[in-house]
C-alpha cells in the first residue's frame, strides 16, 4: 500500500487518531483529522499542524469524504452518520490497529478476551522479556500506530514480538490483520451499549481469528464455553489451555499450577497476584511461554513474582481483620463472579456507578458467599431489584457513604469488596479515580 499524496482522513483525535495521522503523514499522505468535541489535547493539534495536517473540531463535516481511505479511532461506532455516508461513496474505511498493521513487520502476539487482557498481556510482556526484546501495546494504552510510526522512523529495532492488548473495538475492524499467536482469555457479556446483542460482540471478538492460517497458533481458554464452541468454527492450529488436567499443559492441583512436561509446580499461595481467573491468566501466558521455549522454572519465578496491577482485585489494606480490595476494574458481571469466588465467604460487596445494561441477577448464584451489598451511584436501584429477594442489600447515593456504611458494618474475617460490575462514570472521571478514592477512603480508617 503505497500512500504518497493519497487523501486519508481520520475520525477521531484521541491517542488512536493522533498516532495514525502520525504515521499516515510520515508515509507521504495528505491528512485531515476531524473530531466530533471541541475540546481536544492542545499538544496534539500542535504537532499535527506542524506537519500540516489539518484538524476539523466539533463535527464531522463533509470535508471528510474528500478522501481516498478514511481511518476510524476505535472508540468511534461504525453506524456514525459521516461513515454511512462514506460507504455510500464507496470511501475505504479501516481501524487504527488495521491501518497500522499494513506498515509493519513486527512479529504480533495478540490478546484478547472480555477481562484480563491488560493483566495478561502486562505479565507475559515481563516474562518474555527474560528472553526476548518484546513490546506492548493497542487498548493498553499505546496505540498499534505509534509503535508502527517508530518502527517505521527506525527508533526501534531488533524486535522479537510485539504483544498487542486488542478489544471487541479493534478486533471488529480487522480485514487483513493477521497476528503470528492469538490467545482467547474469555467471551463474556460486556458492552451491550455498543453491540445489537452478545451474539455479534462475540462475532467482533473471534474476527480476531480470521485471517489466521496453518503457520499461525491460537492458545484459547478451553473452560470457556463460549470460546470452545467458537474454536470448533476454525481451521487453524489450536492449543487449548485449562485449569483442568485434561486439557491444558499447565493445570491447577492441590493448590499448585504444575506443569505436565515435569515435576516443576508453583504454589498459588506464594504468588503475589491472588484469585483464580489470574491462576486461568497464568496458565495461558505460561502456555505461550512455553511455546516460545522458555524453560519451566523461568516461567514459574517469573509468575510468582507478578504483583498484578492497581484497581484489578488489588488488596488495599486489612483493618480490624477486615480485608479492603480495590477492584474498580470489574465494570461487567464476570469480573465481579470471580472477585467474589476467589474470596469465597462474608464478602460486603461495593456494586454500582453508570450501568452498562448488565444483568445484575448473575450474583444471586453467589448468595452464600454475600453478608451484604451496598449499592451506590446511578445503577443503584437496579442492583437493589435484581438481588435484594436473596441478598441483603442497602442503597446509598454517594460512593464515599458506601464505603463508610460497609466498614462500619464489617466484622473481623470479613472482606470489603469493591467491584463495582458498572462503569465509573457517573460519579468520577474513570476507573482509577474511583479505585484511587476508594483506597484514600480505605487507608484513612487505618491512620
Ligand atoms: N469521537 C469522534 N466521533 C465519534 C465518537 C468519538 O470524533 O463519533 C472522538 C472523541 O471525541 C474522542 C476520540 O474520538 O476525541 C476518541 O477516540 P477513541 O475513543 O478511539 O479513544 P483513543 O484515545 O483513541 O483510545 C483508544 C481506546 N479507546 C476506546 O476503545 C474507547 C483505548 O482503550 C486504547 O487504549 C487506545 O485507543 C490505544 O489503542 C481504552 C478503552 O476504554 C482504554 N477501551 C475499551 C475497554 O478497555 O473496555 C474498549
Ligand atoms: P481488561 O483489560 O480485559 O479489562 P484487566 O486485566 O484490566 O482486564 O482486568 C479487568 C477486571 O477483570 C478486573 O476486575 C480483574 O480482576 C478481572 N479479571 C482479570 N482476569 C480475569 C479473568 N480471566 N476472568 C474474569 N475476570 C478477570
Amino acid at each position: 500500500m503505497n500512500l504518497k499524496k493519497t487523501n486519508i482522513s481520520i475520525i477521531g483525535l484521541g491517542d488512536s487518531g493522533y498516532w495514525s495521522a502520525k504515521l499516515a503523514s510520515l508515509l507521504g499522505a495528505n491528512v485531515f483529522v476531524s473530531d466530533s468535541k471541541e475540546n481536544i489535547n492542545e499538544d496534539y493539534i500542535q504537532d499535527l499542524t506542524d506537519l500540516n495536517v489539518k484538524v476539523e473540531l466539533g463535527n464531522h463535516s463533509k470535508e471528510v469524504l474528500n478522501s481516498d481511505l478514511i481511518i476510524k479511532s476505535p472508540g468511534v461506532p461504525k453506524n456514525i452518520e459521516i461513515l454511512q455516508e462514506a460507504k455510500k461513496n464507496n470511501i475505504q474505511i479501516i481501524g487504527e490497529v488495521e491501518f497500522a498493521y499494513r506498515f509493519s513487520n513486527l512479529e504480533l502476539i495478540a490478546i484478547t478476551g472480555t477481562n484480563g487482557k491488560t493483566t495478561t498481556v502486562s505479565c507475559l510482556h515481563k516474562i518474555l522479556s527474560k528472553k526476548f526484546n518484546v513490546i506492548k501495546s493497542g487498548n493498553i494504552g499505546i496505540p498499534f500506530s505509534k509503535i508502527v510510526y517508530e518502527e517505521n522512523k527506525n527508533m526501534i529495532t531488533e524486535n522479537d514480538f510485539c504483544i498487542l492488548e486488542l478489544s471487541s473495538f479493534q478486533t471488529e475492524d480487522i480485514q487483513e490483520f493477521k497476528p503470528k499467536i492469538a490467545l482467547i482469555l474469555n467471551i463474556t457479556e460486556d458492552h451491550l451499549d455498543r453491540y445489537d446483542n452478545f451474539t455479534s460482540y462475540c462475532k467482533s471478538k473471534m474476527n480476531l481469528l480470521k485471517n489466521m492460517g496453518k503457520d499461525d497458533l491460537v492458545i484459547y481458554n478451553c473452560d470457556d464455553e463460549v470460546i470452545s464452541k467458537e474454536i470448533n468454527k476454525i481451521n487453524v492450529p489450536c492449543i487449548s489451555y485449562s485449569l483442568n488436567k485434561e486439557h491444558s499443559q499447565f493445570y491447577l492441583e492441590d493448590n499448585k499450577i504444575k506443569s505436565s512436561s515435569n515435576e516443576n509446580f508453583l504454589l498459588t499461595d506464594d504468588c503475589k497476584l491472588k484469585g483464580i481467573h489470574n491462576i486461568s491468566n497464568f496458565i495461558g501466558i505460561a502456555t505461550i511461554a512455553k511455546k516460545l521455549n522458555m524453560n519451566d522454572k523461568l516461567i514459574f519465578s517469573s509468575l510468582k513474582e507478578f504483583e498484578g496491577l492497581e484497581h484489578r482485585f488489588e488488596f488495599v489494606n486489612e483493618i480490624n481483620g477486615i480485608k479492603f480490595i480495590n477492584d474498580s476494574k470489574a465494570t461487567n458481571i464476570s469480573s465481579v463472579e470471580v472477585a467474589i469466588k476467589s474470596i469465597g465467604k462474608n464478602v460486603l460487596l461495593i456494586m454500582g456507578g453508570l450501568s452498562k445494561d448488565s444483568d445484575f441477577s448473575k450474583i444471586l448464584q453467589y448468595h452464600s458467599a454475600i453478608k451484604l451489598i451496598i449499592a451506590y451511584g446511578m445503577a443503584a436501584k437496579d442492583i437493589t431489584a435484581s438481588l435484594s429477594s436473596s441478598i441483603h442489600v442497602i442503597e446509598q447515593n454517594e460512593f464515599k457513604d458506601a464505603v463508610d456504611n460497609a466498614f462500619a458494618l464489617a466484622k473481623e474475617g470479613d472482606s470489603v469488596l469493591m467491584s463495582p460490575a458498572c462503569a465509573s462514570f457517573d460519579q468520577f472521571d474513570n476507573f482509577e479515580h474511583r479505585g484511587s478514592f476508594f483506597k484514600e477512603i480505605v487507608n484513612g480508617y487505618a491512620s
